[in-house]
């Protein structure tokens, strides 16, 4: 008897628990995301059938827009619908075409959308461009209009035409570009390529430069701003980036070190990453790989690495953190250089609680 009268005691113990937390927690944002993200699964796909998702933004609404690098611009609504909302004119060969995507930071007053994408100079000669378009968003249909080109004539090529664009919490829009093939031009600071540019008040400026091909970008909790950088073969990087530096390409790599230049805050070694897009969330760098097949996680204290779903998806590009807290990745298995599924490519919810 005394038995049941203790469990009695310890479920009317856990009952009572139960009703103070569902009161205590209602209608408190912190407690929504964290029900949010205790429901969510590891990873759920989200989108599919896609061809090579280069790079997503999020509207305010929570809808989602996402890049194809054929120049496609999709749209994944909330209820899991995808559509194809605009079709930029770009010149697609090897890694070049329709590339980063980023939303004005007072979308709600000036509903612009800007693009990064490789374009055609005549002959095999290709370029890049950042365009800001004018986003019409009625039910269901989005038009990208209005177009003004924000930074013209970023030298391109086949390969190297870096293509990440954000804006930082300055307000300002940074652009990854690459060398273009052509190491010398990251070292010239009076060309667009090698480096991380900056627009402010329409103006365009050199951030830093050095860089052989950055591919993404983003800021942690006291404003830094983060870079991965593919190395050549290995040594790929991820760098601390300050205003004005020199990141060494093509003069060091790895752990060489050189007076005036930035060695990285981590590199692969051996190894290769190939890292893409990046996103920072509860002191971690999370950052695709693509011939890595991996999603890595580099606490910025510690500086452990960690590796997560490799080899199981296959390439990995872009990582961006989600208004929800959870991350949001693209694979990107129709490039031409890897081995897509039938319903690759995909983009890909993951709860970073759970991993
Ligand atoms: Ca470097």
């Amino acid at each position: 008897m005394w038995r049941s009268g203790i469990i009695l005691v310890i479920l009317t113990i856990l009952a009572v628990s139960l009703i103070i937390y569902r009161v205590s927690s209602k209608n408190t944002t912190s407690s929504t995301v964290k029900v949010t993200e205790n429901q969510t699964p590891k990873m759920e796909a989200i989108a599919q059938n896609l061809e090579v998702p280069w790079a997503l933004a999020f509207l305010p609404s929570g809808d989602l827009l996402v890049t194809e690098r054929g120049g496609v611009v999709k749209m994944v609504y909330k209820n899991g619908e995808v559509k194809i909302i605009g079709n930029i004119k770009v010149k697609q060969i090897g890694e070049s075409g329709l590339h980063g995507i980023a939303i004005h930071p007072d979308f709600s007053q000036k509903p612009y959308v800007y693009l990064y994408y490789t374009y055609s100079a005549g002959g095999e000669n290709s370029l890049n461009r950042v365009s800001r378009f004018t986003f019409e968003n009625t039910p269901h249909l989005g038009v990208f209009k209005d177009e003004q080109v924000i930074v013209d004539k970023i030298p391109g090529a086949v390969f190297h035409d870096g293509g990440r664009i954000k804006f930082g919490p300055d307000g300002f829009l940074y652009i990854t570009t690459g060398d273009a093939q052509n190491p010398s031009l990251s070292q010239d600071k009076n060309s667009l390529a090698g480096k991380i540019l900056r627009v402010k008040d329409e103006k365009v400026e050199v951030y830093s430069y050095g860089h052989r091909n950055p591919q993404g970008i983003t800021w942690d909790n006291l404003s830094r701003l983060w870079e991965t950088e593919h190395g050549q073969t290995a040594t790929d990087e991820i760098n601390l980036i300050e205003q004005g530096k020199n990141y060494g390409w093509p003069t060091i790599r790895g752990d060489e070190k050189q007076q005036g230049m930035e060695s990285p805050t981590q590199h692969s070694g051996s190894n290769t990453w190939a890292p893409a897009g990046v996103a920072f969330h509860n002191d971690s760098l999370y950052f695709g790989g693509l011939r890595g097949q991996t999603l890595f996680q580099l606490n910025i204290q510690s500086l452990e690495l960690k590796e997560h779903f490799k080899g199981q998806l296959g390439r990995i590009r872009d990582v961006v953190l989600g208004p929800d807290n959870l991350l949001y990745i693209t694979t990107s298995n129709r490039d031409g250089r890897g081995s897509p599924s039938a319903d690759d490519d995909k983009i890909i919810r993951i709860n970073p609680q759970k991993l």
